[in-house]
């Protein structure tokens, strides 16, 4: 309990830096249209993928206790279905579905995070559904089950496009479970590749579980070693790395009851492997701890980005100020001279021989000034267009790359940077943009370092310090208090 008042509390921390400091910017500035925060403000959730009859529906009702979700070897089900808790309803009732709503309210319900999935269009928004469910099981996290991959079904029968759809939901969700069959443990190359892409690579590791599913259909150890063995050749083959991933064996004891193989079917070694289910469990229940890692990246990279935007014009008003500057001691000297030929023009040319030395001076100082005066309105304007037009063609030169990370940061906003200047012809609020650079480059800094500092003290806090007490106020003092809870087991 301590722990997941922590973890909460935690996050609505995070979710008020980024909605105070990095929405109004990026809305402002044309990077979101949605607050940022849209895509990560919901519970944590947990997105499940698989071959058609890996056993996902199958394995999801188990965890949920009841018959949610619709199972069978046709593939029947073909809904991405996002199931969550009833907060409305109280436990006590068995555990059943609540309410259903469909893809059209999902999708335009801004308490949900799926208005980004809204480009995917009718087909997809008609096979996508949201069931809240009285499970306990979902009392931290949400459950998202979909239809199966890699099969007869082409793209177009589809209506939309699956895999686009797919790296979409990876990105919002904080762990996707990659579910194997032990009959088909080859083919998720297209899952496996749409997550590579998607995921940022960094993450990919700590986001996603892979877990064998039916293992109870292998008729010996022996086989079901076979299985695993396959398992992990194509994995490798996919990944291109030698090490293997962690790979969880389960399998549904209800389904499995119903299937019981032949006489020759020895599934005794199933007894070794009863504990696996409970740690997949486990590890799903990890979701919301992986959601602060998410947080922490997604507050590096969208803070990173925005930073760069802000750098990007505040280099454009540095160079245009030294171009203006330049051009202002080239106008100032061509002023002096041009009234210094005035002057000896008038001079020469004997027009005022009645005048003397210090008025004909005088007359070349006003012809001076008024010609500096006319460079530094409408020459200086047309220097400055110039100056703009020239910069739109290179908006690179705005920057300098020195790693990959820039380089990252600068594909991301390089457009938005020329949209920007294009629009507003490079008049914009230099102060404002200073402002706000040192403000976004601030919680850049400090916000992912207090996440991972909290995430470090959480991995201190264990699930059983459950009786330390509900009220957390702020996690990030955490660290000293904790110490001081302990004066029991240090004298004693
Ligand atoms: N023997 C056995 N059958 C299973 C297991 N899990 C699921 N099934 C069966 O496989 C079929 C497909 O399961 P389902 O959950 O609908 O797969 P999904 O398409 O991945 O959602 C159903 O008939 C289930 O009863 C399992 O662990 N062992
Ligand atoms: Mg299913």
């Amino acid at each position: 309990m301590y722990r997941e008042n922590y973890i909460s509390a935690l996050r609505t921390e995070l979710l008020q830096m980024v909605a105070d400091h990095l929405t109004p910017v990026s809305v402002r500035y044309g990077y979101s249209e949605v607050p940022l925060e849209a895509n990560i403000k919901w519970r944590p959730q947990v997105l499940v993928l698989g071959n058609y009859s890996s056993g996902k529906s199958t394995l999801i009702n188990e965890f949920l206790g009841a018959y949610i979700q619709p199972t069978g070897q046709a593939p029947t089900d073909d809904s991405f279905t996002v199931i969550t808790h009833d907060d409305s309803v109280s436990e006590g009732a068995g555990v059943q579905v609540t309410e259903e709503r469909d893809g059209k309210f999902l999708l335009n319900d801004p308490e949900y995070p799926f208005e980004t999935l809204k480009k995917h269009g009718q087909r997809f928004a008609s096979h996508f559904r949201l069931k809240k469910v009285n499970s306990p099981f979902l009392k931290s996290l949400a459950i998202i089950d979909t239809p199966g991959m890699l099969d007869s079904i082409t793209e177009r029968d589809r209506g939309y496009n699956y895999q686009e759809v797919i790296g979409d939901f990876a990105q919002i969700a904080d762990l996707v479970l990659v579910v194997f069959d032990a009959h088909k443990a080859g083919t998720v190359r297209e899952a496996y590749i749409s997550l590579r892409e998607t995921l940022p690579a960094r993450t990919f590791e700590d986001r996603v579980l892979f877990v064998l599913n039916r293992i109870d259909e292998c008729s010996s150890l022996n086989d079901l070693l076979r299985v695993y063995g396959t398992l992990c050749w194509n994995l490798s083959q996919i990944t291109g790395r030698k090490d293997i991933p962690m790979i969880r064996l389960t399998y549904s004891r209800h389904a499995a009851s119903r299937s019981a193989g032949g006489p020759e079917h020895d599934t005794s070694y199933l007894r070794y492997l009863e504990n696996q289910r409970e740690e997949l469990k486990h590890a799903i229940f990890q979701a919301p701890r992986h959601r602060l890692d998410h947080l922490a990246t997604f507050v590096e990279t969208h803070g990173e980005r925005l930073t760069h935007f802000l750098e990007a014009l505040i280099a454009y008003r540095k160079l245009l100020r030294k171009f203006r500057f330049k051009h202002a001691v080239i106008g100032f000297f061509a002023s002096l001279l041009g009234g210094a030929a005035a002057a000896f023009a008038m001079m020469a040319l004997g027009l005022f021989p009645t005048m003397d030395p210090r008025m004909l001076m005088g007359g070349g100082g006003v012809f001076a000034l008024v010609i500096f005066f006319l460079w530094m309105t409408l020459l200086m304007k047309h220097f400055t267009t110039g100056f703009h037009e020239n910069l739109l063609h290179d908006v690179d030169s705005l920057t300098h790359i020195e790693n990959q990370k820039q380089r990252d940061s600068w594909e991301a906003i390089r457009d938005l940077v020329y949209v920007y200047l294009k629009k507003t012809a490079g008049k914009f609020s230099y102060r404002q943009v200073k402002r706000e650079y040192h403000d976004v480059r601030r919680i850049r800094d400090k916000g992912s370092r207090d996440i991972r500092e909290a995430l470090n003290e959480l991995s201190t806090i264990s699930d059983d310090d459950a009786n330390v007490g509900d009220g957390v106020s702020s996690p990030l003092r955490l660290a000293g208090e904790e110490e001081e809870d302990e004066p029991n087991s240090a004298t004693g």
